[in-house]
């Protein structure tokens, strides 16, 4: 997805899922972290899913980011083939809403973790700063980038809070 080494791999179930998991894409491009992307069901295409969690290892991608709905199996199928860290985010569109995919998701059994993130694009975006988070671990560059991101977000609140005051001041 990027001229650059592809350190994170966003991984999903279907290709309806895109548009919900390039929030954290997003977030990758942000901090200037390459990152592939690829469709592969745990349930659709197993055998495509293991051998690309396999290739992915041997190019050097260092965590998987793993989206997937309903019976959301997918980020539990890749925990379970790697000892790199794998970020799940259950996605909503089935009758359920998200809340099996998100049960499916955070309730793995011990010994085969999966740091699961919020439902939907909230925490598709959390997975994608996650993702950077652990890079940042072993790189200074992007520990100060995300340290910047965190003191931009924490100005936007007092613009907001401002701006509030502002509109009550006028009487709104
Ligand atoms: C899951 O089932 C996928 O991750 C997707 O969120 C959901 C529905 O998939 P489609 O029927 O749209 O392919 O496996």
């Amino acid at each position: 997805m990027t001229d650059y080494k592809q350190l994170v791999a966003i991984l999903m179930g279907s290709g309806s899922d895109l548009e919900v998991m390039m929030e954290a894409g997003k977030m990758l491009r942000q901090f200037g972290i390459g990152f592939d992307v690829e469709v592969t069901s745990a349930h659709r295409s197993p055998d495509r899913t293991r051998q690309y969690i396999k290739d992915a290892e041997a190019r050097g991608v260092k965590v998987f980011v793993v989206g997937a709905g309903a019976a959301a199996h997918l980020a539990g199928v890749v925990a379970a083939e790697t000892t790199l860290p794998v970020i799940g985010v259950p996605l909503s569109g089935s009758a359920l809403n998200g809340l099996d995919a998100l049960y499916s998701t955070v309730m793995m059994p011990g010994g085969v973790p999966v740091a699961t993130m919020a439902i939907g694009k909230a925490g598709a975006t959390n997975a994608g700063i996650f993702a950077a988070e652990i890079l940042a671990v072993s790189d200074a560059a992007l520990a100060a980038k995300l340290k910047e991101f965190k003191a931009a977000q924490a100005k936007k609140v007092e613009e907001a809070s401002r701006e509030a005051k502002r509109k009550v001041a006028e009487g709104v």
